[in-house]
């Protein structure tokens, strides 16, 4: 029997317009009612990035330090997008990011989002609840998030590379601006104490010290050799082999493009920038972030 034609019921690329000073697309301002309303609690773990940061991978070292002896079956037939629900996400495949928050029946809560720190709900901020956000340096931030809108069929079309790098560069992209956002929850760290902030490259650097720095934040005396099998499970090719952590089981990606677990790697950047792009690259960098004190690395 011939595979039956989806594409008629895939919904098209959508557009990008301004949401309170931020380029968003439908899908993540349709249930803001809700979003906005959003019921925080005093043990949620809110896991915070600009798209393509390292979600994904600290998304599962948490849940493995929770929830990684419990309950077999979570580990074998949950996807990660469903036990740490992504809080904005409003798809018509999977139930809305708040429902799922919601019906979440674990203690803590593990919630994603890659709201700018100034939209995410207030009711995190009144519980005082925990929150990681992961960083990433801009450009492989750019090369990753170029690759995902070109597989992604629910998200704007990137155009081609240089295209893509130009509104990287003004914050036209979902999310808005790489620069407010890291810079944006970098200060808010300087205020709220129940904020970690880590950087994709230091858990690249060393996978082992972050799953550390994580269980010193989070109060957990995990003991040595459970955060060794971790770090060992949480490893770039364990988790592109893993069906419930590459997200090959989402129907809107087209892996035939480029697959979610892409390359894990810093520097990679240096494949696509050419010189004249790295030069202008460095020249807006420097104005755009001439405000804040928070510094990357591009290259280990
Ligand atoms: S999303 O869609 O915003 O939730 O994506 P996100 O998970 O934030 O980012 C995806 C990129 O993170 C890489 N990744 C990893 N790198 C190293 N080690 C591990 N374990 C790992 N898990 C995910 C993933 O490959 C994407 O980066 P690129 O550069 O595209 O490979």
């Amino acid at each position: 029997m011939e595979t039956p034609d989806m594409s008629s019921l895939m919904p098209s690329r959508p557009e990008l317009f301004d949401f309170e000073g931020i380029s968003m697309t439908h899908f993540f301002t349709d249930n803001w009612e809700n979003v906005k309303n959003f019921q925080a609690r005093p043990d949620d773990i809110l896991i915070a990035t600009y798209p393509k940061a390292g979600t994904t991978w600290v998304s599962y070292i948490l849940d493995l330090l929770y929830f990684g002896n419990d309950d077999p079956d979570r580990q074998t037939s949950q996807p990660i997008y469903t036990r740490v629900p992504f809080l904005e996400s409003c798809f018509q495949f999977i139930p809305t990011g708040t429902e799922l928050a919601d019906n979440l029946k674990t203690s803590p809560r593990l919630i994603k989002t890659h709201l700018p720190v100034q939209l995410v709900p207030k009711s995190f901020w009144e519980q005082n609840s925990k929150v990681v956000y992961v960083a990433r340096n801009a450009k492989d931030n750019a090369v990753s998030y170029f690759h995902f809108d070109r597989m992604v069929k629910l998200q704007p079309e990137p155009g081609d590379w240089n295209n893509h790098l130009q509104k990287f560069m003004e914050g036209k992209k979902v999310c808005g601006s790489w620069y407010d956002h890291v810079s944006g929850w970098w200060e808010k760290k300087q205020t709220y104490s129940n904020l970690l902030y880590l950087f994709y490259e230091d858990l690249v650097e060393d996978t082992g010290r972050e799953v550390e720095r994580l269980c010193s934040f989070l109060g957990l005396s995990t003991p040595a050799e459970e955060r060794k099998k971790i770090t060992k499970g949480v490893h770039f090719d364990a988790m592109k082999n893993n069906k419930m952590t590459n997200y090959s089981t989402i129907p809107v990606m087209d892996f035939k493009i480029s697959p979610f677990m892409r390359k894990g790697k810093v520097g990679d950047w240096k494949t696509h920038f050419t010189v004249a792009q790295n030069e202008e690259f460095d020249e807006v960098y420097k104005q755009k972030m001439k405000n804040t004190t928070v510094k990357f690395r591009t290259e280990l």
